[in-house]
């Protein structure tokens, strides 16, 4: 049967190379078999530039090229940590780059999708933070480093992100209720799925009077994490690696 699957936050990188097996194992296992893979951000821990010669990297670029050219078609949209990830990757990676918020029309059902940061409006901090970072201007001048001085930049950013989270209460972290609602009121949607805030639910809401779905991936720690859309269901799915 036909279905389509969603991941997000797994957070790669060189030091857990556990989730990078997980990954390549889910792309020549569960990932086969699907009409597309739609990454919702934080494939990646940090993303510094195309140019950074990290070969973990190019052994992810060239596994998602395979699932490609094995005929499943895959999307990406930034995360929080990887929206500097830009043309190049995606192209050697065969994923499509998609917006920041994107609608889909699943076996029937629109379905918005995004990363879901932008949700979290009463972390003032990080909304403050991400303006600033998604400037185009600034971005351009951040690629523009040398790459030890980039790395050097996440680090601390890296570093700042994690004193500060340690202050803020949990709630602050979740998504805010009214986004959501505005978010999907905006898309005429009645189904949301997203990652970020790393904890894995299915909610049911109401949105302009109608019953409706928030549905939100979890992080991949010590297990993978999935959403599964077909014509019957959308199904969140924990599964070791
Ligand atoms: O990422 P996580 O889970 O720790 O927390 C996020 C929010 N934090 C971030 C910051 C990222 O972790 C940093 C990623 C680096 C990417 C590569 C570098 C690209 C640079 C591009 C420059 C143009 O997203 C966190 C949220 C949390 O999710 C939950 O939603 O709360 O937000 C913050 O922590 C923001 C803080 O409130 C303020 C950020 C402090 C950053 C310190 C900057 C130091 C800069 C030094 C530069 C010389
Ligand atoms: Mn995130």
């Amino acid at each position: 049967m036909s279905h389509t699957l969603f991941i997000a936050d797994l957070h790669l990188c060189e030091e857990e190379p556990a989730i990078t097996a997980g990954f390549l194992a889910f792309l020549r296992r569960e990932a086969r078999q699907v009409d597309a893979l739609y990454i919702l951000g934080d494939l990646f821990e940090a993303w510094i530039g195309d140019d950074d010669p990290n070969p973990l990297h190019a052994e992810i670029a060239a596994a998602l090229d395979a699932l490609r050219l094995a005929g499943v078609p895959c999307y990406f949209i930034h995360g929080n940590r990887d929206f500097l990830l830009g043309q190049r990757f995606a192209a050697a990676s065969g994923m499509r780059l998609l917006p920041q918020e994107q609608l889909l029309n699943l076996y029937g059902r629109r379905i918005l999708i995004m990363h879901g940061d932008t949700l979290c409006t009463d972390d003032e901090g990080y909304q403050r933070f991400r303006r600033k970072v998604h400037q185009r201007w600034l971005q351009k001048l951040f690629l523009a480093l040398p790459l030890a001085l980039r790395q050097r930049i996440a680090l601390k950013m890296r570093a700042g992100s994690k004193q500060a989270n340690r202050s803020k209460d949990v709630a602050i972290m979740d998504v805010n209720a009214e986004a959501v609602q505005a978010a999907m009121s905006r898309h005429q949607v009645r189904y949301l799925i997203h990652g970020h805030t790393h904890r894995p639910a299915i909610h049911s809401l109401t949105v302009d009077g109608r019953p409706a779905e928030r549905a939100v991936l979890g992080a991949w720690h010590s297990e993978g994490s999935m959403i599964k859309v077909s014509a019957d269901e959308i199904r969140l799915i924990a599964f070791p690696f």
